[in-house]
């Protein structure tokens, strides 16, 4: 279905696991937009009795009432706290040292808090480890981390911290998490239709964020769903396969037919141009454009057993 993520993610897994035993806490960089699906399904498994550190990334893009109710759910898992912050802003990072040693407990008082950083492609772990080192040691931008020999980096508070950041691929199994990723610009625009993306990101913010939608695209009415005749349903995975817009209870076509309408020139014949109103939704979408606004809350995570299909025990 989706594969962007190549077999270099199977050595990252493996690198990881060879790190992991010298690691008293690790630290997992979330995208503060979609904790959940910006979060690797392998991570939890990889780091099972190990303290984890969520770092819920681009705060300044997420609604800020989310962001508290999501570090509100991490803070009440045993062994995990939560911090929200602007990665690019080091002195957002000062408590971090801190929480690590709290989290790894009485039994570091000998000696340094050893600490790995991991997380999906993109989400700022570069960045934090550069913030958290005051200089850079990891490279930033948007290109894959280029694998080396770890290190481990002394960064102020008595932690230490392994300079290269494990890379794991996103959750991909479910497919609300797939849109969700494609729509923040987490997972390459080519790996979901561009059209399918927008449209159901048009139902979600009209489900989540109307205001904010009418607003920016100065629309009356946002309509409710309703199949429509020759539009493909957008459809989740799962044995149901539950209709996505359905889900939002949004007309994501008709929503996204109104912003290409007013913003994306119609095409030769009068037909409206919907890859267009994708690309300016989804474009102002990522830049901030909407305002801060957060794609998926904790109720949003699904059940143990529809997450993985398997039947939930008797
Ligand atoms: N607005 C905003 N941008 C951020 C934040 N954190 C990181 N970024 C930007 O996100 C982009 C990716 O950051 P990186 O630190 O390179 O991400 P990474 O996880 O190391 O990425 P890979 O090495 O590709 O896996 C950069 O352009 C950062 O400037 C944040 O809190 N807010
Ligand atoms: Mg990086």
């Amino acid at each position: 279905m989706l594969g962007w993520y190549p077999g270099h993610m199977n050595k990252a897994r493996r690198q990881i696991k060879e790190a992991l035993p010298e690691i008293d806490v690790a630290i997992e960089v979330l995208d503060a937009r979609l904790p959940y699906s910006s979060a690797n399904p392998m991570l939890a498994d990889l780091t099972r009795h190990k303290p984890v550190l969520k770092i819920l990334s681009r705060a300044d893009l997420a609604d800020p009432e989310r962001t508290r109710e999501w570090v509100a759910h991490f803070d009440a898992q045993p062994d995990m706290r939560a911090l929200a912050v602007t990665t690019t802003q080091a002195r957002e990072l000062k408590r971090i040292p801190r929480l690590c040693h709290e989290l790894a407990g009485a039994v570091r008082a000998d000696r340094d808090v050893r600490v790995m950083v991991m997380g999906i492609p993109n989400v700022g772990k570069s960045t934090l480890i550069n913030g958290l080192a005051g200089k850079a040691i990891a490279k930033t931008g948007n290109e894959p981390a280029v694998t080396k020999r770890q290190q481990k980096v002394r960064i102020g508070g008595r932690v230490a911290l392994v300079d290269t950041p494990g890379v794991l691929w996103p959750k991909i199994e479910d497919q609300a998490s797939a849109y969700r990723l494609a729509a923040s610009g987490a997972i390459r625009d080519t790996a979901i239709d561009y059209v399918d993306v927008a449209v159901v990101t048009a139902a979600e913010l009209a489900r989540r964020y109307p205001e904010a939608l009418k607003t920016r695209y100065k629309l009356t009415t946002l309509p409710a769903y309703a199949p429509h005749p020759g539009a493909e349903r957008v459809e989740a995975d799962g044995p149901e396969r539950p209709d996505l817009l359905a889900l939002a209870g949004f007309d994501g076509h008709a929503i996204l037919a109104e912003i290409a309408a007013k913003r994306g020139g119609l095409r030769p014949g009068g037909e409206v141009d919907l890859h267009r109103g994708a690309e300016v939704l989804l474009h102002e979408l990522r830049h901030g454009k909407l305002g801060r606004l957060t794609l998926e809350t904790p109720a949003d995570i699904p059940a143990p057993s529809a997450a993985t299909g398997e039947d939930a025990p008797a």
